[in-house]
């Protein structure tokens, strides 16, 4: 056939894995199924409602609970070699300790993944995506001394549940919304708005948690079970504005605050919290009057500890914005907190076409530039993009043009970014079913399937984008004119 795009006829290897993801409580309800226990989103949702956009919350939300089976048929229609999902830590311990285990929660991870084998589907699992049991929040959360512990306790009866065949774990998803939006604002539960110390201190106990986590796998699993163990981190790309000096040291500044106070500890070679900012806040507190820097030291074996506790850099990737140290793109924020440290400004250039999300702009080359500055920076480093994908409203429908303008335009980026020598295995898309979009409810959709929400049975519906995506995955290809042949689904 004949390709219009210039690039045309690229391929993607044939043991590259195209998937899709989710996240327990965005898709599952079932809240208080079975013994599951409340987590701080039951939690946060129930008491506060009002601080979800159409205070909604994921009691129900797609129901995958009582919907796996169709879920995994999604996957089939949509020819997917890896599925990323995570798994309720308050369904499997309902109180967060592993004294008690919810044999009914061990079940239905167990059906399943399963079910998903069963079809020749890679299961991605992680271990924490957002949903903390609540009696470990009452006790502090991540900021307790003991949170590396209960981490540690609750990967052991997920690896010796699962690993006999799930042989993808990704510990962590997204440092920076656990931390700076939980801990150091309110943009995430538990809103806790500990905007001085919130995110450093959840910053530290977090990788010590996944490197405890880590070294259990290291030492006791993978002997026996043999997968692989990583790290989910939300990278958008940050470049300078301009080319001058000021701007581009800002956005190295910018590039630490948003992820490498994360990524630093685990993947560099030296170890421990990023030198420039660490700099910036040990001055900061001291004029503030703080008796110790707010960002937390590594001990001597705290920091080897971490340092290279992984098996690759799971990667979050949605969107760009360009740094200035210029005062005209300043805005305010409260002082003292991470973004008061990181004190510079952002600009997002008006033509990048528009989701439904505030945050989320399509911008040219942003794949190609994050995966290949992550490659130079932690020495070409095994990368899976664990997420990416766009929002549409509730009411755009199935017929979603901008999202597979999206998809193409990203999916070329991974294109340019394995040519110039990544070594990224995979690709997930966000998101396999419309979900619970967080503070935003269900006034976001990231889905390739349309879900109803209205309908008991929450019927899922595919989109445009599905068939597109569907005749990538099958062929290899981005063909630029493809159209699909109709509106219904098939399993080959
Ligand atoms: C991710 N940003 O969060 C989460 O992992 C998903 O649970 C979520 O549904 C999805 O993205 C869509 O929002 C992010 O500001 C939130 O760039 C915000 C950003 C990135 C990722």
């Amino acid at each position: 056939s004949c390709y219009a795009h210039p690039k045309h006829g690229r391929k993607f290897p044939d043991d590259f894995l195209f998937g899709t993801a989710t996240a327990s409580y965005q898709v599952e309800g079932a809240w208080n199924a079975d013994g599951k226990g409340e987590n701080i989103w039951d939690h946060m949702t129930h008491t506060m409602p009002e601080v979800i956009a159409d205070q909604s919350n994921g009691d129900e939300a797609a129901d995958s609970y009582h919907n796996y089976k169709r879920d995994v048929e999604i996957m089939r229609e949509l020819g997917l070699d890896a599925y990323r999902f995570s798994l309720s830590w308050s369904r499997i311990l309902p109180n967060g300790q592993a004294n008690i285990v919810n044999q009914a929660g061990v079940d239905y991870y167990n059906n399943f993944i399963n079910e998903m084998l069963k079809y020749n589907i890679t299961p991605l699992v992680t271990l924490y995506h957002w949903d903390l049991p609540q009696k470990l929040q009452d006790l502090g959360g991540f900021v307790s001394p003991l949170f590396p512990e209960w981490f540690e306790d609750y990967a052991r009866v997920v690896f010796e549940n699962f690993g006999d065949r799930v042989k993808h774990w990704i510990t962590f998803n997204e440092p920076r919304e656990i931390c700076y939006e939980g801990y150091g604002s309110i943009t995430k539960a538990p809103r806790l708005n500990a905007t001085d110390v919130g995110t450093y201190l959840c910053a530290k106990q977090l990788v010590i948690a996944n490197a405890r986590a880590y070294h259990l796998y290291d030492k006791e699993f993978r002997p026996i079970q043999n997968g692989k163990c990583g790290i989910t981190i939300s990278v958008n790309w940050f470049g300078p504005l301009t080319d001058s000096e000021e701007d581009q040291s800002a956005a190295e500044i910018k590039r630490q605050a948003e992820w490498g106070i994360y990524a630093e500890p685990i993947f560099s070679e030296q170890g421990g919290f990023p030198k420039e900012l660490s700099e910036i806040v040990e001055r900061n507190s001291k004029e503030q009057g703080y008796p110790r820097s707010r960002m937390p030291e590594f001990t001597d074996e705290e920091r080897d500890l971490v340092r290279g506790s992984t098996d690759f850099f799971g990667v979050n990737h949605y969107t760009a914005s360009l740094v200035s140290a210029n005062e005209e793109y300043k805005e305010w924020h409260p002082t003292p907190s991470l973004l008061s440290d990181a004190d510079v400004g952002g600009y997002v250039p008006p033509e990048w076409p528009k989701s439904a999300s505030k945050w989320l702009k399509l911008a040219p080359n942003s794949i190609y530039n994050v995966l290949t500055h992550l490659k130079s920076k932690y020495n070409n480093p095994i990368l899976y993009i664990t997420e990416n994908g766009w929002s549409t409203t509730p009411e755009s429908g199935l017929e979603d043009e901008d999202r597979i303008t999206y998809y193409r335009a990203a999916l070329n980026s991974v294109l340019d970014a394995l040519e110039a020598g990544v070594n990224l295995k995979g690709y997930m898309a966000w998101s396999l079913i419309d979900n619970f979009e967080w503070m935003e409810g269900y006034l976001e959709r990231f889905g390739l399937y349309q879900v109803d929400f209205e309908s008991p049975e929450k019927t899922r519906t595919p989109r445009k984008s599905a068939f597109i995506y569907k005749e990538i995955i099958r062929s290899r290809v981005i063909e630029p004119n493809y159209e699909p042949p109709s509106r219904t689904m098939w399993i080959d």
